[in-house]
Order: structure tokens, then C-alpha cells, then sequence
């Protein structure tokens, strides 16, 4: 069995290669990234020396390198994790996360359907469904809940849904959708809530909360999303969309408390700022399809999954150090400076 990750070098597509590497030690898996300010190959580091596992630096918007790599390898599958990911920078800029949320991925399907694929999997996001009202906790996305985005980047990973769905109708390319909630676990980059809460708090530094932080997000430990992803495709059905989440909402407010308690932090430090343009008030999944279809359930407990991953940070600090004192410092500035 021979896989294409893409996105591999990012938070989620390398705890997937960990993963499956572990797992299954006689699949070749191929990481192909270009390496976006979010990527970064020390990640990959313990495995790069496994001779079922090779490193491509190219872009999935790249259609020669794409076709080249296809050539090469005759991939069995494709998992695509490459992605922009991060909501504030599609306010700001849109258009690279269309043309690699939604170019991107029709390039990677031209490719699949070109030289033939067992399985093309498209990774997803519940923010596709919009957002639930927080006074309604007996509503949840499923499967058939309509897309209603809010932001450019959920906007782009729909319009990319879409098309997978259409390259299934009208091609027959066998594929398959997971729409997953909010993950957290070791290498989630530096500019998302977690690990921005606890790096800013080791700093003793301000802990920007946008608006009052009330909004709601579900969380998911990271390496419960790769065992789901896994699952869906082996034995999730072609043409089908999963929908991963394990029923653990919590208000940022409370999430950000919690890193400061855990540190020995006081809670002196959040600072409440402008909210995000257009914030989602709550997500929740419902994910009763694969638990009953797959068997899925998540296996950590947030209480136990947020203590691992402030250990980790804590532990890796050769990790997230060059990345808080390199360019990620100017985006920092850039958006949290008058905000
Ligand atoms: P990330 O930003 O940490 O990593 C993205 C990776 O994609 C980086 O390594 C980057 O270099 C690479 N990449 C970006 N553009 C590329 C291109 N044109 N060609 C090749 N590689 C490119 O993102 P993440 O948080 O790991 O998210 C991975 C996927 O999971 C995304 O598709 C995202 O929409 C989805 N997702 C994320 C979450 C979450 O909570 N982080 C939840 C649900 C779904
Ligand atoms: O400094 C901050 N202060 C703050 O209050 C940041 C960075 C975020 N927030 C809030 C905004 C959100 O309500 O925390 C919540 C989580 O924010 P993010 O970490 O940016 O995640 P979110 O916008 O929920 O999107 C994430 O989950 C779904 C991922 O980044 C997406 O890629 C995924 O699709």
C-alpha cells in the first residue's frame, strides 16, 4: 500500500504519519508539502530515515510536480491534510486559501483520476456546517446538515468538498469526506488557541481572548482524529462523509483558565480583545455515522489530553522556539499589536 499525505509537515497530516507508520510498518507513506510558514520538516525529523517513508517539497497546486509524483510512486491513496488553516489570516488575505484549499485539491483529484486511485480521502472541517446557536445545546451537525460558512478559509474547504462530491458523481473517482471539530495535541502551530495560550502564558505575556469568550468549540485530541481518518479509509464507504467529534465542548474562556491554572498562571493575564469579524458562536458534531458505521469512538479525555499537551510544550520548547522568535513574531505583532 503506497500513500500520498499531503500536508504531512503540518500539525494533523504528521500526526498521521506517525501514526500510520507505526501501524502499519509495511506501507510506504510519501509526505508532500511545500512548506508553507505552517509547515516544518524538524517534525518529520524521527521518521525520515524509515525507508517506507520519503519527504517531497512541492506544492498541491503544482500540477506538473503533482503529475510527476504520481508517476513515480502509483499511489493506492491520497489523504489531503495541505491546507491554509487558520480563520484570522483568511480575513485578512483570501486568496491563497482558495487557490490551495479549492485549486489544490482539484489538482490532486485531475491527478488521481488520471492515473487511477483505490481511495482519494479529503480531510475537512466542521466549520463547512457554519455555526449552531449557543442556546440551542440540543442541536449538532450531521452529515446532512447544510454547508453555511462564515469565514473565506471554511468557505474554501466547502467550495473544496463540493467538488470532491462532484469528481464522484460525475468521474466515479472513489473518494471519501471526514469533517472533523477543533483538534489540539503536540506540533498544533504556535498562532492557534492552545498552544498560543500556553507559549504566551510561559511568557508571562497577555492572553488575548477575542470578544467575551463565550464562543464554543468541540474538542478532539489529535491523535484520535488520525485513528478516525484511518478507519474511513479502510472500511468507510466511497462517496461518503464522516463527521469526527467526541462530544467535548468547551467555552474558550474556560479552555484559557484552565492552561492558566495548569501552568500556575494568574488569570490576571487574559486580556479580552476586538472579536474576530464574522466568529462562530458554537460547533458541535454529531458523530453517530462512524461511531455506528466504524466502530469510532475518541479515546482521550480532555482533562487527560490537555495535560499531556501542555507537558509536551513544556517539553519541546527546541520545537515551538524558533518558530515564536522567527517570522511568526511580525504576524504576531501584525495582529494582536492595536487589536
Ligand atoms: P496546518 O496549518 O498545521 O498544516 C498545513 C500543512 O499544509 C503545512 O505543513 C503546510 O506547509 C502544508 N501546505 C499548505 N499549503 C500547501 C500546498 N499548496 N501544497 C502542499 N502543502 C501545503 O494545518 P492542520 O491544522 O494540520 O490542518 C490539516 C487539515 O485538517 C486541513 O485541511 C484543515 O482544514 C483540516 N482540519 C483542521 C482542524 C484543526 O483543528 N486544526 C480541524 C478540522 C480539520
Ligand atoms: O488568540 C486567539 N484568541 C481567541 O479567543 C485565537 C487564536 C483564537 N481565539 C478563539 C477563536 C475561536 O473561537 O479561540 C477559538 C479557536 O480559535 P482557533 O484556534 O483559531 O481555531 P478555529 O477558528 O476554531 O478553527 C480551528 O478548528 C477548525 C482550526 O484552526 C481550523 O483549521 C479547523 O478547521
Amino acid at each position: 500500500m503506497t500513500i500520498i499525505v499531503t500536508g504531512g509537515a503540518g500539525f494533523i497530516g504528521s500526526n498521521f504519519i506517525f501514526h500510520m507508520l507505526n501501524k502499519y510498518p509495511d506501507y510506504r507513506i510519501i509526505c508532500l508539502d511545500c512548506l508553507t510558514y505552517a509547515g516544518n520538516l524538524s517534525t518529520l525529523e524521527p521518521v525520515m530515515d524509515n525507508p517506507n517513508f520519503r519527504f517531497v517539497k512541492e506544492s498541491i497546486t503544482d500540477r506538473a510536480a503533482v503529475e510527476k509524483l504520481f508517476e513515480e510512486e502509483h499511489p493506492d491513496m491520497v489523504v489531503n491534510f495541505a491546507a491554509e488553516s487558520h480563520v484570522d489570516r483568511s480575513i485578512e488575505n483570501p486568496q491563497v486559501f482558495l487557490d490551495t484549499n479549492i485549486i489544490g485539491t482539484s489538482v490532486l483529484m485531475d491527478a488521481c483520476r488520471k492515473y487511477g486511485i483505490k481511495r482519494y480521502h479529503q480531510v475537512s472541517t466542521d466549520e463547512v456546517y457554519g455555526d449552531l446557536p449557543l442556546d440551542r445545546p440540543d442541536m449538532f451537525f450531521t452529515e446532512t446538515t447544510p454547508i453555511h460558512t462564515s469565514s473565506p478559509y471554511s468557505s474554501s474547504k466547502a467550495g473544496a468538498d463540493l467538488l470532491v462530491l462532484a469528481y464522484h458523481r460525475t468521474y466515479g473517482l472513489p473518494v471519501s469526506i471526514s469533517r472533523c471539530s477543533n483538534n489540539y495535541g503536540p506540533y498544533h502551530f504556535p498562532e492557534k488557541l492552545i498552544p498560543l495560550m500556553i507559549i504566551n502564558a510561559l511568557h508571562d505575556k497577555p492572553l488575548p481572548v477575542y470578544g467575551e469568550g463565550l464562543n464554543v468549540r468541540d474538542w478532539l485530541y489529535v491523535e484520535d482524529h488520525c485513528k478516525a481518518i484511518d478507519l474511513v479509509i479502510h472500511n468507510g464507504r466511497v462517496g461518503e462523509v464522516y463527521n469526527i467529534g467526541g462530544h467535548n465542548e468547551m467555552r474558550n474562556i474556560d479552555i484559557v483558565k484552565l492552561i492558566c491554572k495548569e501552568l500556575g498562571k494568574p488569570e490576571s493575564l487574559i486580556t479580552y480583545v476586538t472579536d474576530r469579524k464574522g466568529h462562530d458562536m458554537r460547533y458541535a458534531i454529531d458523530p453517530t455515522k462512524i461511531h455506528d458505521e466504524l466502530g469510532w469512538l475518541p479515546e482521550t479525555k480532555f482533562a487527560d489530553g490537555i495535560k499531556k499537551t501542555i507537558k509536551w510544550y513544556l517539553d519541546n520548547e527546541s520545537w515551538w522556539e524558533p518558530i515564536v522568535s522567527g517570522e511568526y513574531q511580525n504576524y504576531y505583532e501584525k495582529m494582536y499589536a492595536n487589536r
